[in-house]
């Protein structure tokens, strides 16, 4: 078999994602995802300009290879625009793999290690009140799992949706700015999840995102006063670039934490594993360059007791979630997998077998990934800029989003 054609698709059913579709002499496609949120054309170019010319011609089936040959063949390594298109390619190859083999891609993997992949869901509020509210809401939806943030007077805080609807980060236009305040924020967590463990009991798996916010110390202050409530996680307590930060959180808290979603490859997570620092590695597909490298993450964490939490948040498109679906159910040391819905424009132009049923997922059993790309709907979206919000501190200092 040989790749005969590939092109990037750039679409917006809210928000935006980039496709690569690859083309084989059989008839056979297969779709990877590219999306990295707020530099999206970034990836496209690097798609478009440097890779696809780089891969026509080649064997689908040789996964290994082609990894090696666009890891190491631009001499300029990892780096997250890089590594969303090699995830792009890998995630596509192993998509075509699956189809020609006519298997799920999980049977790729390992097989299924599980029947069913833990999700955990996002329930947000302007306040306590409504945040647990929105809990309640979810609990109801079947999720054994809820990640918990709620906002409170003086300052913004991550992962409060600004009206009625869903969160979203990204918002069109350039970059929207917030104020961030510390104090405060360290002092209305426990809080929020007294309440929560109170009127929901112990079942329920709690979960809480930092968003890179705090020193170690603080976040160890932090973790300690969340352990009466038993989170499952601490989510990125504090920028990961200094990997020892993290010995400074684990000195002060059993509280388990979770970090990962910005890394793009193994050795960002090196130190962390290696020295037992974390609990769970959130690294996925996408951003990580595909099933053919975080499969070596995932095992290697192993080694350490470290599970995985792949990001699933709506940046990610429905290629990605149904691609960590099928990693989820193969590895040994899956932990649980984010679950942020789609918008309905989004899932029309991606149709997948995956589903969600009792708090868990399943990839289904369609050959490959079992996802498709509309591109006649996908074409009716055209790209819009959008970013990330920016945070400055009450002072006007830039600080971490
Ligand atoms: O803010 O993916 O846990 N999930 C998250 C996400 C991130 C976005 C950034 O693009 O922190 O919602
Ligand atoms: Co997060």
């Amino acid at each position: 078999m040989k790749i005969t054609n590939a092109y990037v698709n750039i679409t917006s059913p809210g928000r935006n994602f980039v496709t690569l579709k690859i083309e084989t002499d059989e008839g056979i496609y297969g779709l990877g995802d590219g999306t990295l949120n707020g530099r999206e054309l970034a990836v496209a170019s690097y798609l478009t300009d440097h890779v696809i010319p780089c891969i026509v011609g080649r064997d689908p089936f040789q996964t290994e290879d082609i990894w090696q040959y666009l890891y190491r063949g631009p001499y300029w390594r990892r780096g997250p625009v890089t590594m969303a298109a090699i995830g792009a390619v890998d995630i596509a190859l192993w998509d075509i793999k699956g189809k020609a083999l006519n298997t799920p891609v999980y049977n790729l993997l390992g097989g299924k290690s599980r029947e069913g992949v833990l999700v955990y869901a996002h329930a947000n509020g302007k306040d306590i009140d409504h945040a647990l509210e929105d809990v309640a809401k979810h609990k109801e939806m079947g999720y054994k799992a809820i990640r918990v943030q709620s906002g409170f007077a003086g300052s913004s805080t991550y992962g409060v949706a600004k009206g009625p609807g869903r969160y979203e980060p990204a918002e069109r236009g350039l970059p929207p700015e917030q104020a961030w305040a510390t104090e405060p924020y360290l002092r209305h967590v426990p809080t929020l999840f007294a309440r929560v463990r109170e009127m929901f009991g112990e079942e329920l798996h709690l979960l809480h995102d930092c968003h890179h916010r705090l020193t170690p110390i603080e976040a160890g202050r932090l973790g300690k006063e969340l352990e009466p409530f038993h989170l499952l996680w601490m989510e990125d307590p504090t920028p990961a670039e200094l990997q020892e930060g993290f010995k400074v959180i684990r000195e002060h808290t059993t509280t388990p934490i979770a970090v990962g979603e910005v890394f793009n490859s193994i050795w960002d997570a090196h130190d962390l594993i290696r020295n037992q620092w974390i609990d769970y590695i959130r690294t996925t597909l996408v951003h990580a360059g595909g099933f053919t490298h975080l499969k070596k993450l995932a095992d290697f964490a192993e080694l350490y007791h470290v599970r995985t939490g792949c990001h699933g948040a709506t940046d990610l498109s429905p290629v990605c979630m149904a691609a960590a679906l099928h990693f989820d159910t193969a590895v040994h040391n899956f932990g649980i997998q984010e679950h942020m819905p789609h918008s309905d424009e989004t899932d029309a132009v991606f149709p997948h077998h995956y589903t969600f049923k009792d708090g868990q997922m399943f990839p289904g059993d369609a050959p490959g990934l079992g996802v498709d790309l509309d591109e006649e709907l996908a074409a009716k979206y055209p790209y819009q800029r959008a970013y990330l919000p920016v945070n400055r501190k009450l002072d006007g200092t830039l600080t971490d989003w």
